[in-house]
């Protein structure tokens, strides 16, 4: 005798239960992204905070994460690569102005007397008067300067490249230090830059704009121009120059930005 073969027929599914798995499907995806998503929320909430220094206190893993974004940035920069430049007719007529911290907080300054300080050791520090600045060959450069908080404008400046005068004033030896910190002549404002970015050649230090001298209120006598960092770091009125291995402390790194702010 033969037994009746059970066969399982795999019937095609019908409209319906063709609905019903996907929404199976959807929702369990749904629960396991949002629980994932959760979970890593509470990790990221319960990691520890930075250890205070020069930037301002955020999630240790976050600022790991920006610190790799620095150095993957900083491994592809060359100062080979240079900024977009623009013919002088496209440069602004009215610049900009953006905020005034260690300008217009800084009463008793007086630009006549201005000297630029270096400090070249702990204990010692060089003055260099803008006319041993202005008498260095000027380079000119109109470009796309950036601000953080979304703005940005072609603007024309002229000035001394910064590589050209550290090798002027013989610091090229210090400028081989990893940083070099610039601060307002009260200290209200200062910035660290990195190296690379230092010398990169489109780096000035600027006593024109529009072919004027600069107004008190963008830097004069002196002021920072870096195309290759948003405006944060582009500071006005530079007072000291100084020279480290280790990061300077930085104004707005301090209020939790990024550091680098390279562009
Ligand atoms: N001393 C000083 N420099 C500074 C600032 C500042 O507040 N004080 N602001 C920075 C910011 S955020 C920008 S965008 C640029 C703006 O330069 P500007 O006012 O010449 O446009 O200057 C930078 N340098
Ligand atoms: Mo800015």
């Amino acid at each position: 005798m033969e037994k009746p073969i059970k066969e399982k027929v795999k019937m095609p599914l019908t409209v319906e239960q063709k609905i019903k798995r996907r929404n199976f499907i959807s929702f369990t995806t749904f629960l396991a992204l949002g629980g994932g998503a959760f979970a890593g929320w509470k990790w990221l909430l319960h990691s520890p905070e930075e250890i205070p220094g020069v930037t301002g206190g955020a999630k240790a893993p976050l600022r790991r994460a920006l610190n790799k974004t620095e150095l993957f940035f900083r491994n592809f920069f060359s100062n080979g690569h240079l900024a977009k430049t623009y013919p002088k007719e496209r440069a602004a007529k009215k610049v900009r102005i953006n905020s005034l911290i260690g300008i217009e907080d800084d009463e008793s300054f007086d630009e006549k007397n201005w000297k630029l300080e270096v400090k070249i050791s702990p204990l010692q520090s060089i003055k260099i008067g803008i006319e041993e600045i202005k008498a260095l060959p000027k380079t000119e450069l109109i470009f796309d300067f950036k601000c953080v908080e979304g703005w940005d404008q072609i603007q024309h400046w002229g000035g001394v490249r910064l590589s050209d005068f550290l090798t002027h004033f013989k610091l090229d030896g210090l400028a081989e230090n990893n940083y070099m910190g610039l601060e307002t002549p009260n200290g209200a404002y200062y910035v660290g830059l990195e190296r690379d970015s230092v010398l990169h050649p489109q780096t000035i230090l600027a006593y024109e704009m529009n072919g004027q001298p600069i107004t008190a209120a963008h830097g004069a006598p002196l002021r920072l121009i870096i195309p290759v960092k948003y405006g944060i770091k582009n500071l006005k009125r530079i007072g000291l120059m100084s020279f480290s291995n280790s990061r300077p402390h930085d104004y707005w790194a301090e209020q939790g930005y990024d550091y680098y702010s390279g562009l």
